[in-house]
């Protein structure tokens, strides 16, 4: 059924991306209703700078969308079933996690602990119903550093039927590039920054390109969907040119919504905006990160057509996700104690482990993507609540992530927490904070830091529910 909000967006994205986006991503929808989609993780090139093709690149493909470029944006929709084969063309093992989407604990993507590796060659299928509508991505869990740092990142739009209607939707994926002046892939990490905030890229990207522009239309609400898919940078954004209010974080409906005024948000992070359009024709609306020493533009709206004077105040909530409200009164608490590890040498690991031990969770550093043998770092009981003590006492940030149940921030002696439902906090140096939640969904959870490089030398554990 083509409502007009499909026919905008459908065309806005053709606009957008010359073309085979758009058609990708009407017809994504209807190969995600019947048979499986096709996820094809292949090497290949792509250009990122105006220096001539970057060899080396991952990327995703589906059916309907490639050859070699951006992930395609999955599409499906809430309490709907989706299905897709991951068939690994790379010359490695990888896997897929569908980051914040709360399904079955197999379908989650993690070696080891919940599926086998996914040897080249071969496939791997994955079957869900997503139980929440919201911005959510997709990425590989197995030598996540190289794998991601080289473009395995795609976004994830999980859609609710009664979602309101917009004058557009635009999706971003926003990430950096680690390459060198001839456009070609330097060194993914240097160990001293690893021990630190991480290592930042040197090429910042939206959709894979260096400040792209979008159309939309005057005067009009345009959904702006954005990801944080950077293996290492934590942003801080702003709107110039236009009003700009978040609806959503992390995939859950905002309880008020609020002008986007430097909001920062960490690997792994989503926000959504409703994006009022300028009225004038032509008029540019600026999408910036202002955190740290260089502040960067990282993409621009033009506003086109006779302004459709709408007003941010007509556009009626989201519905919340169907989200176990937590019982503070009968809750356990759990304490976790993010800290730097002593034990510095190299260490052998599988699937990717960087070499390093620089960061632990209660002093357990673990480097590696498996579980094996180490146990999981605490148990919880199915359908039972529980509040984790999380501690900061490092200097750096970490975007800490749950895989599999979304919890609620309550309180934090460092800053006033957005309350909503979240499967990433953004906890700050010398930060206390608890974070709520119902333990309802039953397997070994993998709970780590979103800077890949902390995940990778140490700042990763596993929960269980059973
Ligand atoms: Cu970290």
């Amino acid at each position: 059924m083509l409502t007009r909000r499909r026919l905008m967006t459908g065309a806005l994205v053709a606009g957008a991306y010359a073309g085979g986006m758009g058609l990708a991503r009407r017809f994504g929808r209807a190969a995600a209703a019947g048979a499986a989609t096709v996820l094809t993780a292949r090497p290949g090139e792509a250009s990122i700078t105006d220096g001539g093709p970057t060899r080396g690149i991952m990327t995703y493909e589906t059916d309907t969308a490639g050859p070699g470029g951006l992930p395609p944006v999955l599409r499906m929709r809430r309490g709907e079933p989706f299905a897709a084969r991951l068939d690994n063309r790379l010359d490695e093992p990888t896997t897929v996690h569908w980051h914040g989407l709360r399904i079955a604990n197999a379908m989650d993507g993690v070696p080891f602990l919940t599926q086998p590796y996914v040897y080249p060659g071969d496939g791997f299928d994955y079957r869900f119903t997503p139980p929440d509508a919201g911005t959510f991505w997709y990425h590989p869990h197995c030598n996540t550093l190289d794998q991601m740092g080289r473009g395995l990142a795609g976004v994830l739009v999980v859609e609710d039927p009664a979602d309101p209607v917009f004058d557009a939707e635009i999706v971003l994926n926003l990430r950096d590039w680690r390459l060198g002046g001839d456009g070609q892939f330097i060194a993914q990490f240097r160990p001293r920054d690893a021990a630190r905030a991480g290592t930042f890229g040197t090429v910042r990207t939206a959709n894979w390109r260096r400040v792209p522009q979008y159309d939309a239309p005057a005067g009009g609400l345009v959904r702006l969907r954005l990801a944080a898919t950077d293996v290492t940078r934590i942003l801080q954004l702003v709107v110039a040119g236009a009003a700009a209010e978040v609806i959503a974080l992390d995939g859950n409906p905002v309880a008020t919504r609020f002008p986007l005024d430097r909001l920062m948000i960490g690997p792994g992070q989503r926000v959504d905006l409703c994006l009022r359009m300028p009225d004038t024709e032509g008029a540019i609306a600026t999408l910036g990160d202002v955190r740290g020493t260089k502040p960067a533009d990282l993409a621009t709206f033009r506003a086109v057509g006779t302004s459709l004077r709408r007003a941010v105040s007509d556009l009626p909530a989201l519905a919340a996700n169907p989200i176990a409200e937590p019982d503070l009164s009968a809750a356990t608490e759990i304490p976790f104690v993010l800290s730097a590890s002593a034990e510095e040498r190299p260490k052998d690991g599988i699937c990717g482990s960087l070499g390093y031990n620089f960061w632990a969770i209660n002093r357990v550093p673990w480097a590696d993507d498996t579980g094996d043998p180490t146990a999981p770092l605490a148990e919880m009981k199915t359908g039972r609540s529980y509040v984790f003590n999380v501690e900061n006492p490092t200097p750096q940030i970490h975007p800490l992530h749950l895989h599999g149940l979304a919890f609620r921030p309550m309180n934090s002696n460092r800053q006033a927490v957005r309350p909503g439902f979240s499967d990433t906090y953004l906890i700050l140096p010398d930060e206390k904070v608890q974070l709520a939640l119902v333990a309802d969904n039953p397997g070994d959870w993998v709970f780590h830091c979103h800077i890949i490089e902390h995940q990778k030398t140490g700042m990763t554990s596993y929960l269980r529910v059973a």
